[in-house]
């Protein structure tokens, strides 16, 4: 009777010694937590898999329609046939496809034993970073850095530069946005409604004022005003209207009065979900103003991202953002790797 109790005396004790060493671990771990609480950024930060978890909302991906292809290291025509079939349908455009098919043809040779999925990626690597570093870059250091976004109706200019501002604003920047779409009736208003709710500075005038005149007025208040982002929003255009066009290149110029070497970035903004119409605005507003990089929009809503890797591989222009839904958190930086996974798993 008495050796039980004493074991049960010690295992009650021993208990309650584990007890209170978890309620001291736990009252000094909770300390040591509010005290470093002091000392972290209050500053949020986007997340690091920002692209990779919004793409996977997407239905983006080669994967499923490549299937079993992807883990050969040997192919016969019919393979080739088929990968030409999905690229093609992926809207990568028929130059582009060709173009990759001769370059795997050569690496197959080369490597005996790389599947298609590590060739594949290999290659569009090769192409996004081949552009990434040709126009100057969005951390240019002018001050203010100008950057102005082009694009046809619809495709997203006006909630990409809001999104865009808010990412600017997340790093610590002073942004100003220009309401230079002075066309369509309520585009003002709408610029003006998204910087209240980011908290950005906007410039605008009335409806239906010169588009150049209140771009010029942005550049100047910005510098003034020691912003490090004036982002001009423009009217949508088509790209076939010559006239159009042509006020668009007097925009630029009337920028670079303002501001010697402005606009520093020249973006268009396309929609993922026009395809191959997509590749021939960018080949358009390349060729009338010179663009300097591509903003991608709804991507969430198509599986046809492939347009990025022509426009890359054809125009040697970079993607700079993608857009992924209608929430401010939904527009994010392009990153080629990130990007390829996504489209191949
Ligand atoms: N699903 C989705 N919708 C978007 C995206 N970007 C923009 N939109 C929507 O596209 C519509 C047109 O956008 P807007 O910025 O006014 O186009 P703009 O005429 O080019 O200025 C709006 O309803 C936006 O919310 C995106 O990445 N995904
Ligand atoms: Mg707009």
């Amino acid at each position: 009777m008495l050796p039980q109790l004493h074991t049960a005396q010690i295992l009650f004790s021993a208990l309650c010694y584990l007890t209170a060493a978890v309620l001291v671990f736990l009252v000094v771990f909770g300390i040591v937590n509010l005290f470093l609480s002091f000392f972290r950024p209050t500053q949020r930060q986007l997340p690091t898999v920002e692209l990779t978890l919004g793409l996977g909302k997407t239905k983006l991906s080669l994967k499923d329609r490549l299937g079993d292809l992807l883990r050969l290291s040997r192919f016969d025509e019919v393979a080739y046939g088929r990968l030409e079939e999905v690229l093609i349908s992926a809207d990568v455009g028929v130059k582009t496809t060709d173009f990759l098919l001769t370059r795997l043809r050569a690496e197959e040779k080369k490597h005996e034993t790389l599947s298609l999925q590590k060739i594949l990626s290999q290659e569009l690597l090769k192409i996004f970073e081949h552009v990434a570093d040709l126009p100057s870059n969005p951390s240019s250091t002018a001050t203010p850095h100008v950057l102005m976004m082009v694009g046809v109706n619809g495709v997203g200019k006006t909630t990409s530069i809001a999104k865009l501002a808010h990412y600017f604003q997340q790093k610590g920047e002073k942004v100003l946005l220009a309401a230079a779409d002075t066309f369509r009736a309520g585009a003002v208003n709408q610029l003006k409604v998204w910087a209240e709710r980011i908290g950005a500075a906007t410039l605008a005038q009335q409806e239906g004022a010169d588009p150049a005149s209140v771009a010029f007025d942005a550049v100047k208040s910005g510098e003034a005003k020691a912003m490090h982002q004036v982002i001009i929003d423009t009217a949508g255009r088509l790209h076939t209207k010559v006239n159009l066009m042509e006020e668009l290149k007097k925009i630029h110029r009337v920028i670079g009065k303002a501001l010697p070497g402005a606009p520093h970035e020249v973006w268009l903004v396309i929609d993922a979900t026009q395809g191959q119409n997509a590749f021939q605005q960018a080949r358009d507003f390349h060729a009338a103003i010179g663009l300097t990089g591509i903003v991608l929009t709804k991507l969430d809503g198509t599986a046809k991202g492939g347009i990025v890797i022509g426009i890359a591989n054809e125009l040697q222009v970079p993607i700079r953002f993608v857009g992924l839904g209608e929430k401010l958190e939904d527009l994010r930086p392009f990153r080629a790797q990130e990007f390829i996974e996504a489209l191949l798993g």
